[in-house]
């Protein structure tokens, strides 16, 4: 029986080879990407730190140039590229289906395509607009079709996911999708949904005025098509995460997931609710009528319910793991959590600064306290705890199975990784506790404070506390990211082989009610996806019109 099932096992491993390399080149892809936008990243906070080491990256032209790097290839490019791997890959091991590998290397190519001229565009200085490349300033056109490719590849694999479930359901009539698979669908209709903002913004406007076929475009328009995305896709960034919390971290724990109908429920919600709020980034544009940022303010506490949700059904499935394991008391448990295992910790470590991260956020949902510490440093230190912390973090505990499992080779250097999850953690809470400070303070985002004349430094005088913090917490950084790609590249060319798929995916063994009223009422996903159309629409039509009949073109700016 061993023998036989360890053949299977064998087999099954060899069989699902291609689907492995293609996530695998994906993952890689993304990492790399982190990789580089990473290594900025302490340079970013000694100059918040009021140390200018800019002076010493010869290739970059600007503080705002190396800015753009680091928040294109982190924000954009990694998330992408990582989520594209695992929401596909993991739902067809659940369904045991498996999905078009070539299509997957045609998305896959078409991503690279994307990076490959935004990168250039970046690099050549053309294009230091930001990740959030706001008109009047004008980048290349490579830039906005590079990041245009990077999208429709994403919504390529989100068509293959869509259509895995379909096949599925044709073939098992009347039965409830099974949990990870739900999930990613989820993910990438709210996505598909999510991203008609940005394409319409770069593929109607931006591209034709930045190749100059039209002389100039409307900034408010362009900001909001921009945040009609911009929100969702943090969302988009954080939900692959999400389904480690719920699908894997309960088993990692020793548990099981104490209620599969509330994790349905919450991505269930952030499908209906991702969208229609993207007016929190923009309470002090104007143009957009005061009453409709009411609507899209009261919709940001609704799409704040699934992450509470979140955090009581992880915590209490971690809980029961932690009690199966002998843990006992209110509080005591948490030490019997598997505190050796450098996945599980990187992830609990992620859902801790998640708690203060999701804190900081619906203070900046609240319009009048929004108002104080808009555009001012509070907001880098809001999503390095969200996206940079909890969702980066918790991506780091994933490869630390999912890259064994995909390359067959042994975790390299355990405690390494072990210390990589703890230095991250450590480092970017600082980080954040020296920019949210820094930000109270009053002291501008995306200012090269460090090259300001010292004259000017006398504003920043009351700042000298958090500036040390910010600088310390970029030297932890560096640590940490030296210590998370050794373990990384060591699991790719030094490490040694292992048996492949002896390291299993951790699903739960416990599959829901099949029939339950509630899940299979939630399993409606067209009909579901259909009312998130329109409660979009409620929320930005009558907005969007009225500017798109009123534009008011303006030419292209560089300021660099
Ligand atoms: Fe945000 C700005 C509001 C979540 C990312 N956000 C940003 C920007 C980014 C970003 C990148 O309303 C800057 C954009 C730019 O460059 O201008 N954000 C929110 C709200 C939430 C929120 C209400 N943000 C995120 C997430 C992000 C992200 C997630 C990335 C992944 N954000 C804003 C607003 C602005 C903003 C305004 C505009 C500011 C301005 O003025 O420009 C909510 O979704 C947060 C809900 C989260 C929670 C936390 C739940 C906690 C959990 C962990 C539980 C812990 C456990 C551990 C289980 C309520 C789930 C237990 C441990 C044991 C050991 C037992
Ligand atoms: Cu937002």
């Amino acid at each position: 029986m061993a023998v036989g099932s360890l053949t299977t096992s064998a087999r099954t491993a060899v069989a699902w080879r291609p689907e492995k390399r293609v996530t695998g080149a994906f993952l890689i892809t993304g990492l790399a990407a982190l990789l580089v936008g990473a290594l900025l990243g302490p340079f970013q906070a000694m100059n918040y730190g009021d140390v200018n080491l800019y002076r010493y990256l010869p290739f970059l032209k600007s503080y705002y140039q190396g800015l753009t790097l680091h928040g294109v290839l982190n924000a954009l490019v990694f998330t992408t590229f990582f989520n594209c791997g695992v929401l596909v890959y993991l739902p067809a091991r659940e369904l045991d289906l498996r999905p078009s590998v070539g299509w997957l290397w045609t998305s896959y190519g078409t991503m690279v395509g994307g990076l490959v001229l935004a990168g250039i565009a970046i690099l050549d200085n053309s294009s230091t607009v930001m990740y959030t490349f706001y008109p009047p300033l004008q980048g290349s056109w490579a830039f906005y079709t590079g990041l245009a490719l990077v999208v429709v590849a994403s919504l390529m694999v989100a068509g293959e996911v869509v259509r895995l479930r379909a096949r599925w359901r044709r073939a098992h009539p009347g039965r409830a999708t099974p949990i990870v698979t739900y999930m990613s669908v989820t993910t990438m209709l709210m996505w598909s949904l999510a991203s008609l903002g940005i394409v319409t913004e770069v593929v109607v406007f931006l591209i034709p005025w930045s190749a100059g076929w039209i002389h100039g475009v409307d900034p408010e328009l362009a900001r909001t098509l921009f945040w009609f995305t911009g929100h969702p896709i943090v969302y988009f960034w954080l939900l692959p995460a999400y389904v480690s919390w719920y699908a894997f971290i309960p088993k990692q724990a020793g548990g099981e997931l104490v209620s599969d109908t509330l994790a349905r429920l919450s991505f269930l919600m952030f499908l209906l609710f991702s969208t229609p709020v993207g007016f929190h980034h923009q309470f002090t544009d104007p143009g957009i009528p005061g009453g409709w940022k009411l609507v899209q303010n009261i919709l940001t506490f609704f799409v704040v319910v699934p992450s509470l949700l979140t955090a009581f059904t992880i915590t209490a499935s971690m809980e029961l793991g932690a009690h199966r394991r002998g843990g006992r008391g209110v509080v005591a448990w948490i030490g019997k959590l598997p505190w050796n295992d450098a996945s599980f910790v990187a992830q609990v470590l992620a859902m801790i600064s998640f708690i203060f991260g999701g804190a900081g956020g619906i203070v900046l949902a609240s319009f009048n306290l929004n108002v104080l510490v808009h555009n001012t440093t509070f907001i880098p230190g809001h999503f390095h705890i969200t996206v940079g912390t909890a969702v980066t973090l918790t991506f780091f505990g994933m490869t630390f199975w999912l890259i064994p499992h995909l390359t067959g080779r042994k975790l390299f250097a355990p405690r390494l990784a072990m210390w990589s999850a703890w230095t991250w953690f450590v480092g970017m809470m600082l980080f954040a506790v020296g920019m949210h400070w820094q930000g109270l303070l009053g002291v501008p985002r995306r200012a090269w404070i460090s090259n300001m004349s010292p004259a000017l430094q006398g504003i920043y005088a009351d700042a000298h506390i958090p500036q040390v913090i910010t600088a310390v917490s970029g030297s932890i950084l560096m640590l940490a990211i030296i210590f998370y790609f050794t373990v990384l590249f060591g699991t790719l060319f030094s490490s040694r082989r292992i048996e492949e798929d002896s390291i299993a995916i951790p699903f739960q063994d416990r599959q829901p009610a099949h029939g339950e009223p509630m899940v299979m009422a939630m399993d409606r996903l067209g009909l579901w996806f259909l009312l998130a159309a329109a409660i979009v629409a409620i929320a930005y039509l009558p907005t969007l019109i009225h500017m798109f009949t009123g534009q008011l073109a303006i030419p292209g700016i560089r300021l660099w």
